[in-house]
């Protein structure tokens, strides 16, 4: 039992109060931040394709657990996520986080997560773990956010957070009292940065599924790690408005000329 806590704020909160708690414990849960509205349209949304994603047996070796369904490509499958991906307090937490190393930042992962009843807790990790080449801590690489849809419990599944291991050297390990599982209503958002250690939780309820969103967001000039050009189809790309777009990592030139390309051969040239 961990003696430690997640902050939270309400959504009124300012936003440099909010980054100046995620900075010093690097984690933080923003409540009630989508309507019910929300989030119901996006289970809505989501239910048919999810509904067609099969529920593995556990192999205790592998890193994400069995008993939980995950669907990615969520901009293409779901028209509200995606202004949970834009919600004005996760672009005032990214440009504060992310725009000290990167004229832009992008979506760098988006994914619904069910973790069922009987799920074992998943292994800790830092989502700047693919980034190989520097040890933690590392610059500011990543912002996390994970939605809450349904209520999330210490017991159905609540992410796990270390609080403060983003700033911790390479190789320490978290002991059991150092790991938080996050509570929060449908709705609330937890916020965590990209050297936390963090992972789903263990669902020890008898029939209660925890389900979440979680859109992650990286430096405009790594790449992302679901590629997001082939999550969507282009023509849906197209027409999705600039900004929406820009988000996603379409945007010419992000630091220099990276990322440029010819618009005639795109529209058909
Ligand atoms: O489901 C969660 O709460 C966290 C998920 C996660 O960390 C992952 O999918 O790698």
């Amino acid at each position: 039992m961990s003696s430690k806590t997640i902050p939270s704020c309400g959504p009124s909160t300012s936003a440099d109060e909010m980054y100046a708690i995620l900075g010093r414990d690097g984690c933080l849960v923003v409540r009630d931040l989508a309507d019910s509205d929300t989030i119901r349209q996006v289970q809505e949304e989501l239910s048919e394709p999810f509904a067609r994603i099969a529920v593995e047996a556990d192999d205790p070796k592998e890193f994400y657990p069995g008993n939980t369904r995950r669907m990615t490509a969520l901009m293409h499958r779901s028209k509200t996520a995606r202004h949970l991906m834009m919600n004005p307090v996760v672009e005032q937490l990214g440009n504060r986080h992310l725009s000290r190393n990167s004229k832009k930042w992008q979506l760098n992962v988006s994914a619904a997560l069910e973790i069922g009843p009987g799920t074992r807790d998943q292994i800790l990790h830092r989502e700047e773990d693919l980034y190989t080449f520097w040890e933690p801590p590392r610059p500011n690489l990543i912002l996390a956010s994970m939605w809450a849809i349904s209520d999330f419990t210490a017991e159905n599944g609540g992410t796990q957070i270390v609080p403060g291991s983003h700033t911790w050297q390479a190789g320490r390990k978290a002991t059991p009292d150092e790991v938080v599982r996050a509570e929060m209503s449908s709705g609330s958002v937890l916020f965590w940065l990209g050297g936390t250690l963090h992972g789903g939780g263990a669902n020890v309820t008898k029939g209660d599924w925890r389900y979440g969103v979680i859109l992650t967001y990286t430096l405009g000039w790594l790449r992302q790690e679901e590629n997001q050009h082939l999550s969507i189809p282009l023509a849906e790309a197209l027409a999705l408005p600039p900004a929406m777009r820009s988000r996603m990592g379409f945007d010419q030139e992000y630091d220099g000329a990276l990322g440029f390309y010819d618009e005639s051969v795109l529209l058909g040239d």
